[in-house]
């Protein structure tokens, strides 16, 4: 979502970098330039004004001006600044202790509230926390059904109200459950109304008072910008917020309201939502984000995600046969199963370094991204109409083969002869990284 005012600021700094000394109007002027960028991105008046202040103020000293390398100087303050805009270097976490910790989720109606509940399920889940969900949205006929059919898929306990049950009732419940059965979290959803009213808050007031809850925290709508940091300002102060949760931060919002919320409301951002999935929760982590923002990259985040996805011993393994040689279809179907696994494309190029770049050339990521998966999924059901033989060997299909693989699959010939000419052109680049890397340890 920051993809315009990363490449604003990209701009501004390769300026920057480029002066072999820089002189206070040239700081001056590229401050300007960065205050500008941050108004666009729709960061509050007064938090971009304060942020040039500071920044401003720590630039001209004698320090930047006499550097050898002024224009990184400016940068590492930018950067030093944007982190604390973000929270700070200490990270904020929710508070688990003692067990079981009730947790509520609350905001307004179509914030993500209910979605974030089975992310965040799932991502403690495999801390190995033993969580119980709470469907404590008890006005909607269905909420409790979509939390239901979202535990199921996450593979966590849900406890449903049952008939005429109240809110501080179900939640006492859940509580005297969690501590009979040792549960680790128990993790509220509530429900949201399109504005906050005294009623909402007074029915969350109660939970809150039932359960003893310490980790009350706001599910919010990074699409609504601004508002919503008014929002946020007005849950904080009515029920004390433990932190927030900004969602859709995959969206096409500008990003403004995520730079500018916890300055403004003193409330940390703890998690982002970048997805519909389970696995599209990511905790927040303000020196990574100031990183991806300034277009570094969050070489961090993307290890971890790599980790996360790839399977190792198959990576070892490829990388053996790549490099004798042996590259065949099995292989390019399983690279396909990782890279997918990964999340879309345009979420990954986000957390490289000149990702930002590259996305800007591919015109439309997203459509790049829905690109790659379409292909993907085609690549994976041309591949799986094969016999064992023929992706070890693709060498042996001829014409009648690839018409029986291409109705298997659904597909057309062409799309097979497609695939094979990609296969191929992979297996070429290997065969020149292998002959590349042959060489280098023979030069060694
Ligand atoms: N793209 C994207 N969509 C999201 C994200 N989080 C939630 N959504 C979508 O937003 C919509 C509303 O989400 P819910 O979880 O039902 O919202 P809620 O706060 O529980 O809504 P109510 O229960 O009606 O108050 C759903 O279609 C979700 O899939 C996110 O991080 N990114
Ligand atoms: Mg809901």
């Amino acid at each position: 979502m920051f993809e315009s005012l990363t490449s604003s600021l990209d701009s501004i700094f390769r300026k920057l970098r480029g002066y072999g000394r820089l002189t206070e109007s040239n700081i001056r002027e590229a401050m300007r330039e960065v205050r500008m960028a941050l108004l666009e991105a729709d960061v509050n008046y007064e938090v971009a004004r304060d942020f040039i202040a500071k920044v401003s103020e720590r630039c001209v000293g004698q320090e930047v001006l006499e550097s050898i390398t002024p224009g990184q100087q400016v940068i590492k303050r930018v950067h030093d600044e944007l982190v604390l805009l973000l929270g700070g270097r200490q990270s904020h976490r929710l508070e688990l202790n003692p067990r079981p910790a009730p947790v509520m989720l609350v905001g307004l109606h179509g914030s993500g509230k209910t979605t974030t509940a089975s992310k965040l399920a799932a991502l403690w889940k495999k801390d190995r926390l033993n969580v119980l969900l709470v469907g404590a949205d008890i006005r909607r006929p269905a909420a409790v059904e979509q939390l239901g059919v979202l535990a199921q898929q996450v593979g966590v306990d849900l406890l449903a109200p049952e008939k005429g049950e109240t809110v501080p009732a179900l939640g006492r419940r859940a509580m005297d459950l969690a501590e009979a059965k040792g549960r680790d979290v128990v993790l509220f959803d509530t429900g949201g109304r399109f504005q906050i009213d005294e009623e909402l808050v007074q029915e969350l007031k109660d939970l809150r008072e039932a359960v003893k809850c310490r980790n009350t925290v706001l599910v919010v709508d990074a699409a609504i910008g601004q508002e919503s940091i008014h929002v946020a300002g007005v849950f904080h102060k009515a029920l004390e917020l433990r932190g927030l949760i900004l969602t859709k931060l995959d969206g096409d919002a500008r990003g403004g309201a995520a730079l500018s919320i916890q300055s403004v409301t003193g409330c940390p951002i703890l998690y982002t939502g970048v997805g519909e999935r389970a696995g599209d929760l990511e905790p927040f982590y303000p020196e990574r984000m100031a990183s991806r923002i300034l277009g570094m990259g969050d070489i961090v985040s993307l290890v971890e995600k790599v980790q996360e996805s790839v399977d190792l011993d198959q990576a070892a393994g490829l990388e053996k046969r790549m490099f004798s040689n042996r590259l065949d279809l099995e292989d390019f179907l399983a690279q396909l199963g990782q890279l997918r696994k990964m999340g879309p494309l345009e979420n990954i190029l986000g957390m490289m370094p000149m990702g930002g770049q590259i996305k800007a050339k591919m015109k439309d990521a997203a459509g790049a991204g829905q690109n790659f998966t379409r292909f993907a999924k085609r690549a994976e059901a041309i591949i799986r109409s094969m016999t064992p033989k023929e992706r070890r060997h693709p060498d042996i299909l001829n014409a009648s083969r690839k018409r029986r693989i291409a109705a298997g699959s659904g597909t057309q010939v062409q799309d097979v002869n497609e695939l094979l000419k990609q296969f191929d052109q992979a297996r070429q680049m290997a065969k020149q990284l292998s002959g590349m890397q042959k060489r280098l340890r023979h030069r060694r």
